[in-house]
């Protein structure tokens, strides 16, 4: 039986070049490739997702406000955002439901200033350096979360 309430997978600025940017780090799957993927897997899982990518804080900020009446859940790769929004966190904070942030790289093997994550303070569970599968292994782990 799923879930009623769609599990939120939120993605912060510049992901919506991945494949293209960087592959080195992040990989050669476009975003395209990641929400497919997910979606194939709740599916599997009996969870239903709403997929999300926005270069703009304030319109992350909306969508995790949303999930507040409409989510059961909020897996998000905050992106640069990760280390630098304070607003980001607030939202989160008035979110009851469970929390995963994901990270496509391992934060903590890169430039100083990557290893702090404001949203790592609010996170039920942090998955960083796994590539876009570490999306994935959220849904799973999500899946537990909610009960479902
Ligand atoms: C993605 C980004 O765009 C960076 O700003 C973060 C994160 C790391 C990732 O690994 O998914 O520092």
């Amino acid at each position: 039986m799923p879930v009623a309430k769609p599990i939120f997978i939120l993605n912060g600025p510049n992901l919506n070049l991945l494949g293209l940017r960087q592959p080195e780090i992040y990989g050669r799957a476009t975003l395209e490739d990641v929400a497919e993927d997910c979606a194939t897997l709740a599916e599997e899982l009996g969870l239903t997702i709403r997929f999300h990518q926005s270069n703009h804080e304030g319109q992350l900020v909306d969508w995790i406000q949303s999930a507040r009446s409409e989510g059961a859940g909020i897996i998000i790769n905050p992106a640069a955002y990760s280390h630098t929004s304070v607003a980001i966190i607030d939202a989160l904070n008035a979110f009851e439901g469970p929390v995963i942030e994901v990270h496509i790289s391992n934060i903590h093997k890169r430039e100083a200033f990557r290893h702090h994550s404001y949203v790592s303070a609010r996170a039920d569970g942090v998955i960083a350096g796994c590539g876009t599968e570490g999306y994935l292994l959220a849904l799973r782990r999500m899946k537990t979360m909610v009960g479902a």
